[in-house]
C-alpha cells in the first residue's frame, strides 16, 4: 500500500521542487526535517511502501544494531531523545524500525515522501541549473538540488552462482526479509555467508531447523555483545547529560563520546597484562572498546596480532570440534579490519548437533542445484537457502542510478576505477548534488546517524549560506577532489584497514575496483575540515548565480 501523501496529480508530469531528497531512511528523513525548516519545497523519492531504509528490507532472525541504542539514535532533538525508552542494549531491527516510524509522525514528515518510486536516473540541465530525476512510477522530479540519501549497505547482492533460478525450494536474502518473517521449523537450510548478518541470524535459523549448513568462505571475528534489558540507572544517568553527551560524540573519532582514546601500545604491555585487558574488553562488549584496548591495534600487525590471536583462543575455548574451531577462527586478516562483529552465542551454535560448517574455501561452491547447493566435493539438499551475502557496499546503490552530471559525465565512467568525490558530500561535475555519508566520508565507521545529522547539517548551512549571498549553484573544483581522494587513500594507506578483503575496499563484489572507500581518519577530524571548508568561503567550490536566480525566499 502506498503511503503517499503526494497528490496524484503529480505523478505523470514533472512537479518541481527547491530540493529532492532520494531515500526516505535515517539520512533522508532529518534531510527533509531540515531542508523543511529553510523554507524549501522539499519531496524524498523512496523506494520502500514506508520509511526506514536499511531497518526497513533487514528483517531477518535476530537482527539488531551493533551500536547501543542510546547512542544509536538522532541526536537533534532533546525532547525525542528524552522521551524515547531503548528496552534493550542494542536496538532490535523491529525496535529500531518502530523508533523511524515515531520520528517520521512525530516531524510530521510522511506527507513529502512519494513511497513506491525509485529513482532510475538524475541529469542536470545546466542551462536551468536543475536536477530533472525519472522514476519508475511515471512521475518525473526536477529540482534545483538534489540529496542522495541512499544508504551504503542497501544493494543487496547475491553472487551470480550458476543454477540460481533452478532451485526447487525457498530463498531468501538477508536485506531483503519476507515483512511477514519465515519459519523455518523442520526444514533443512543451508545458510551462505558468515558476515554481520550470517553471524546474527545462524543462531536462531539454527534453533529452528532441522538441520543448518552454514557455508563460510572467510571465517570474520565476532565478539559477544553482551545484549541485555537496558538498565533503568544506566539509562537515568545517561539520560540526564544527554544533550552534552551528544555534543562530545561530534568530536570523537567514531561519533561516540564515551570511549577515551588509549595511550599506550599493545606491544609496552606483558602478555599477562594484555591478556587481562583483553578479557575485560571480552566481558564488556562492544566492538570500540575491544578495539580501543591499545592505541595501536588498527595501524601496527604486531599489536593487532596479540588482539587477534585472543579472539582466536576464544573462539578454541568456546567450540568444542577443534577441526570447526581451527575453521571458524580467522586467519586471514587483522581484526577489525573488516567490521567487528558482536553476536549472541554465534560460536556456541557450533556446538549443536543440527549444525554443520561447510569450508567454502577449500571447496568452493560451484552452483545451485534445484534440490540445493553443490561445492566442488559434495552435494547438499535443502528446503530453503539463505543468502547473507551482504551488499554492492558505499557505491552500489549510487551506481544504480544512471546519475549525468555536467559535460555529459556519468557517474558510472567517472568512477570506473573506483568512487572520487570531495569530502564525500560532493563530486566534480556534479553541480548542486550532494551525498549523505558518501564514499571517502566517515560514514560507515562512524555512528551512523550521527555521521547523516553531521553531513545534513553540513548541506543546510551551505544552503543558508548561498541563499544569504543569492547564489544558485554550487560545484566542486576538480583539484579539491582529487586532493580529498588522494588525502582519503594515504590515511587508509597508513592502517591496516587495506589489509582485509573487506567490502571496505569493494573485495566482495566481483570486478569492483579495490580502493579503501571510507574515510578512517576519524570523524572528529573530518567534521573539523568539513568546517574549515565552510569558514573558508566554501574552499573547493564555486558558487555561483549562474542563469537562475538564486532560492525564492521562503
Ligand atoms: O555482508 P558481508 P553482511 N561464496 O559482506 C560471503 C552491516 N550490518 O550483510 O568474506 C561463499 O559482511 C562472504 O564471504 P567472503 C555491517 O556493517 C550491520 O553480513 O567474501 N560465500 C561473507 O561471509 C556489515 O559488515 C549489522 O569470503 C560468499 C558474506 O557472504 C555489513 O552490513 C548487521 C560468496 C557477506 O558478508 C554487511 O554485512 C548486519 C560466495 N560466492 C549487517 N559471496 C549490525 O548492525 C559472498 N559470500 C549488527
Amino acid at each position: 500500500m502506498s503511503q503517499s501523501s503526494v497528490s496524484s496529480a503529480q505523478k505523470g508530469a514533472t512537479a518541481e521542487f527547491d530540493a529532492v531528497i532520494v531515500g526516505a531512511g535515517v539520512g533522508g528523513l532529518y534531510a527533509l526535517h531540515r531542508l523543511r525548516g529553510l523554507g524549501l519545497k522539499v519531496i524524498i523519492l523512496e523506494a520502500a511502501d514506508d520509511v526506514g531504509g536499511t531497518w526497513y528490507w533487514n528483517r531477518y532472525p535476530g537482527c539488531r544494531c551493533d551500536v547501543e541504542s542510546m547512542e544509536y539514535s538522532y541526536s537533534f532533538a532533546e525532547d525525542l531523545q528524552q522521551e524515547w525508552k531503548w528496552p534493550e542494549r542494542y536496538g532490535t531491527q523491529p525496535e529500531i524500525l518502530r523508533y523511524i516510524n515515531h520520528v517520521a509522525d512525530r516531524f510530521d514528515l510522511r506527507r513529502d515522501i512519494r513511497f513506491d518510486t525509485r529513482v532510475l536516473a538524475a541529469k542536470f540541465d545546466t542551462e536551468n541549473n536543475q536536477w530533472a530525476l525519472k522514476t519508475d512510477n511515471g512521475g518525473d522530479i526536477s529540482a534545483q538540488f538534489c540529496i542522495m540519501a541512499t544508504g551504503n549497505l542497501s544493494l543487496p547482492r547475491v553472487p551470480d552462482f550458476p543454477g540460481l533460478d533452478d532451485f526447487k525450494g525457498k530463498s531468501y536474502h538477508t536485506g531483503l526479509w519476507p515483512h511477514e518473517g519465515v519459519d523455518f521449523t523442520g526444514q533443512r537450510v543451508g545458510i551462505i555467508g558468515t558476515g554481520s548478518s550470517g553471524v546474527q541470524s545462524i543462531p536462531l535459523i539454527a534453533q529452528q531447523a532441522k538441520h543448518l549448513h552454514v557455508f563460510q568462505r572467510t571465517a570474520n571475528f565476532s565478539l559477544p555483545a553482551r545484549n541485555a534489558p537496558l538498565d533503568p540507572e544506566v539509562e537515568r544517568k545517561h539520560k540526564a547529560t544527554y544533550a552534552a553527551h551528544r555534543l562530545a560524540a561530534f568530536d570523537t573519532p567514531f561519533g561516540i563520546a564515551g570511549f577515551p582514546p588509549p595511550t599506550k601500545s599493545a606491544l609496552e604491555a606483558s602478555a599477562e597484562e594484555r591478556e587481562a585487558a583483553y578479557e575485560a574488553k571480552w566481558g564488556e562488549g562492544g566492538s570500540i572498546s575491544f578495539l580501543y584496548a591499545y592505541n595501536d591495534l588498527l595501524v601496527n600487525k604486531t599489536a593487532n596480532d596479540t588482539a587477534s590471536e585472543f579472539v582466536r583462543n576464544k573462539i578454541r575455548a568456546t567450540v568444542k570440534d577443534q577441526v570447526v574451531a581451527e575453521l571458524l577462527a580467522p586467519k586471514d586478516h587483522p581484526i577489525g579490519t573488516k567490521r567487528l562483529i558482536l553476536d549472541s552465542h554465534y560460536y556456541e551454535t557450533y556446538n549443536r548437533d543440527n549444525v554443520t560448517l561447510v569450508d567454502a574455501r577449500s571447496a568452493p561452491i560451484e552452483g545451485i542445484t534445484p534440490n540445493g547447493i553443490r561445492t566442488t566435493e559434495a552435494e547438499y539438499e535443502f528446503d530453503a537457502i539463505v543468502f547473507a551475502t551482504g551488499f554492492d557496499a558505499m557505491t552500489g546503490a549510487l551506481l544504480d542510478i544512471d546519475l549525468q552530471g555536467t559535460n555529459g559525465t556519468r557517474l558510472r565512467d567517472k568512477w570506473a576505477d573506483g568512487p572520487r568525490s570531495y569530502l564525500g558530500l560532493t563530486m566534480a561535475d556534479f553541480p548542486n548534488m550532494f551525498l549523505i555519508t558518501g564514499p571517502q566520508s566517515p560514514s560507515v565507521k562512524a555512528q551512523m546517524i550521527l555521521a547523516c545529522e553531521q553531513h545534513t547539517d553540513w548541506i543546510v548551512d551551505c544552503l543558508t549560506h548561498m541563499k544569504s549571498a543569492r547564489m544558485s549553484r554550487i560545484e566542486t573544483s576538480q583539484a579539491a577532489e582529487d586532493a580529498w581522494v588522494q588525502h582519503n587513500n594515504e590515511v587508509a594507506d597508513s592502517t591496516l584497514y587495506p589489509l582485509a578483503n573487506s567490502w571496505y575496499m569493494g573485495a566482495n563484489i566481483p570486478g569492483k575496483p579495490r580502493i579503501f572507500m571510507p574515510y578512517v581518519g576519524g570523524f572528529d577530524r573530518y567534521k573539523l575540515r568539513c568546517d574549515e571548508v565552510a569558514a573558508n568561503n566554501y574552499e573547493g567550490f564555486t558558487l555561483s548565480s549562474a542563469e537562475t536566480p538564486a532560492m525564492a525566499d521562503a
